[in-house]
């Protein structure tokens, strides 16, 4: 990695950080320039899990080490470098199994206080998603009220994260040829807390030594992750706040509105966030706003909480996860409000250069410097009014330096795996087919996920936009998620005019239908949905029976948090080839990585892989696409397809 990275390729960041840097405040640009990543710990080479280490067991720098060095490189307890590589990827992905599997937990715990009438200010949205959830869950409909239902829902719910033997619910959602293949190899997830704590104990010091079974352990955390935690959230998300249909928002820090009084909500789940939406508009709020000078309340996203709202009420977003200290550094933020993941400590520090309230609101994500005012579920409306109130009382002590960059992009979002079956099929015939077949005729070559974080050590939105525009000039349809769907949405690619990025195929079905090129599903518990999609692909049937047959490919190209790895995982574990850029967390051993970047494929159908440069990595993914869509015999269609465009061009000349 070269040594001075470009900080962003959007105006509106460069903007703010040279702002910070003119008011003398400290942000994530300047500490990532101060603190070097630690080159052992880089490479997945440093164990700290006992205290006769931490033992670094660095791979020789540039050159091949000799059989004899490596059988020497060991930690004091005798540790090879892939015990070592191993044990940290898995804790990451035990990590990351643990915050999305949480936050599975909390929304169906609020779900289940709904369902017994206990907290005001939620309700259930969507009742045909709560039937549909029923049916498959084996709940009794009969005669009974939605209620009475969900509770039965929620107990079936529950149970999976506590579960001690069998197989989680969701499971059964999957191929069935992947169904298959996880219970041979004997990882299908019993319980999302069970998986989690079984993979902690596996990489306390002595336990489990042998790579193989460390991954194989995390793999079955990661599929309570994908299969589990995240999906029962994305249900349960939509059953109570409804299912996301596409909606036209903005995004960029130019959603921030100088006469507002500026609510920036930023953080993973929805509970908060959906209150927010519903006070910060409520007459009474708004005219204690104007008693205080304001014109009204705005409020704005940012993170995973954003794409949450934008998705379900077009809240705008602000930005992704490297611009949430730049928001404030526009001195017109009277308070960012924030629950859990991804959440800079240096907050706290920048909201001191400004008259930005920093406000807490989860006991498990706790900020000194900040204000904290404890939400709960079960008063929300009330606590909802207080946070609302805070932020309102604190407009009068807005400073003169401001300044709000004037970028905002228009963007479309909330493609749920339900609308893009209604969109592509009509209501009436919902379905794949039409995606299937453009897919084999070659209109569309494949389809990527391309999702995950912001990450400083790389240049800002660069390696999500580069990328994201290869694929789809090459006919892929791209679908996003997390803080990368914000980068390229502020790019102008998630607006159905951006099919002039796009190739001639892709354009031609995207125009079709009325559809981007590049489709916004959500936040990162949502790449369930991508997973439903990839599912719901293989049973409209001819493109092979399982995820693995699939012309599609996922990317991270900008990763930084655990959780990504636990989604990587899920999806290699699913049969997807997967890449990520930015670093690459085992390569301190070669056997380890040659098993997650070679062996993975005959095990999994899927395999992991790496490479920084965004051109690349689109090159790797395409070049998968068209590998599947060889071994489906449908690579001659798509010749087919571009002579008979090149001709119409002709003729048209
Ligand atoms: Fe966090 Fe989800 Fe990553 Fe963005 S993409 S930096 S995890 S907010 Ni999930
Ligand atoms: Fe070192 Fe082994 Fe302890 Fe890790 S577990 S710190 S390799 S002695």
């Amino acid at each position: 990695m070269a040594d001075k990275v470009e900080k962003s390729i959007d105006p509106a960041t460069l903007e703010m950080i040279e702002k910070a840097h003119q008011d003398g405040c400290n942000i994530v640009f300047d500490r990532a320039d101060i603190v070097k990543p630690c080159p052992i710990g880089a490479e997945g080479s440093c164990c700290r899990i006992c205290a006769m280490g931490p033992c670094r067991v660095p791979m020789p720098k540039s050159r091949e080490e000799t059989p004899e060095e490596h059988k020497k490189r060991r930690g004091v307890c005798g540790a090879t470098a892939e015990t070592i590589g191993a044990r940290n990827f898995a804790r990451m992905i035990a990590a990351g199994s643990a915050a999305h599997g949480d936050h599975g937990r909390r929304v169906a715990e609020l779900f289940k206080a709904v369902a017994e009438g206990k907290a005001p200010g939620y309700g259930i949205k969507d009742e045909q998603k709560l039937m549909q959830l029923a049916l498959e869950f084996g709940v009794n409909i009969g005669e009974r009220t939605n209620e009475e239902i969900a509770r039965d829902i929620a107990d079936v719910v529950e149970k999976d994260f506590g579960r001690q033997d069998g197989e989680l619910v969701c499971i059964r959602r999957a191929p069935l040829k992947r169904q298959e293949i996880w219970r041979k190899l004997g990882e299908v997830p019993r319980g999302i807390d069970r998986e989690i704590v079984e993979l902690m104990h596996r990489t306390h010091m002595g336990v489990d030594q042998d790579y193989h079974s460390l991954m194989a352990q995390s793999t079955r955390a990661a599929l309570a992750d994908g299969w589990g935690g995240s999906m029962l959230a994305t249900d349960l998300q939509d059953v109570m706040f409804g299912t996301p249909a596409p909606v036209l928002s903005q995004i960029n820090l130019g959603v921030i509105k100088e006469e507002d009084v500026n609510i920036l909500i930023h953080g993973h789940e929805p509970a908060l966030a959906e209150i927010l939406a519903l006070v910060s508009q409520s007459t009474d709020m708004v005219a204690y706003a104007k008693t205080k000078g304001a014109k009204g309340i705005n409020l704005i996203g940012m993170c995973c909480t954003a794409n949450e709202i934008l998705m379900r009420h077009g809240v705008p977003i602000a930005g992704n996860f490297l611009q949430q200290e730049l928001a404030i550094v526009t001195g017109a933020i009277e308070a960012l409000v924030v629950d859990v993941q991804c959440i800079m400590q240096g907050l706290a520090d920048v909201a001191q250069c400004y008259h930005t309230k920093l406000i807490t609101t989860d006991e498990r994500a706790r900020i000194p410097g900040s204000t904290y005012i404890h939400f709960d579920d079960l008063n929300a409306l009330e606590i909802g009014k207080q946070i609302i109130r805070t932020a309102i009382d604190n407009f009068p002590n807005r400073g003169k330096n401001i300044r709000i960059p004037r970028q905002k992009s228009d963007m479309i979002a909330g493609f749920s795996h339900e609308t893009i079956t209604y969109l592509l099929g009509g209501l009436f015939r919902a379905s794949y087919r039409p995606l299937n077949d453009n897919i084999i005729n070659g209109r569309i070559r494949g389809v990527a996920g391309v999702v995950g974080c912001n990450n400083p050590r790389v240049t800002h939105d660069d390696i999500h936009v580069t990328l994201v525009k290869e694929l789809i000039k090459n006919d892929v349809l791209v679908l996003q998620t997390g803080c990368s769907a914000m980068a390229t949405a502020k790019a102008g690619l998630m607006v159905p005019e951006a099919t002039q990025f796009a190739g001639e195929g892709l354009a031609s079905v995207c125009e079709a239908v009325g559809i981007p090129p590049v489709l916004h599903l959500g936040s990162c518990v949502d790449n369930a949905r991508i997973l439903i999609a990839a599912t719901a692909m293989v049973k409209e049937g001819g493109l092979g029976d399982d995820i693995s047959d699939l012309p599609v490919a996922g990317a991270a190209p900008e990763w930084m948090s655990e959780k990504a790895i636990s989604i990587g995982q899920y999806f290699v574990a699913s049969g997807v080839y997967t890449i990520f850029g930015a670093t690459w967390p085992t390569i301190g051993s070669r056997e380890l990585t040659d098993y997650l970047f070679k062996d993975y494929e005959k095990i999994y159908g899927g395999k992991w892989d790496f490479e920084p440069d965004p051109q690349k990595m689109a090159r790797l993914m395409i070049d998968h696409i068209d590998k599947k869509r060889k071994a489906l015999g449908i690579d001659k269609a798509r010749e087919r397809i571009l002579y008979d465009m090149a001709m119409r061009r002709d003729l048209e000349k």
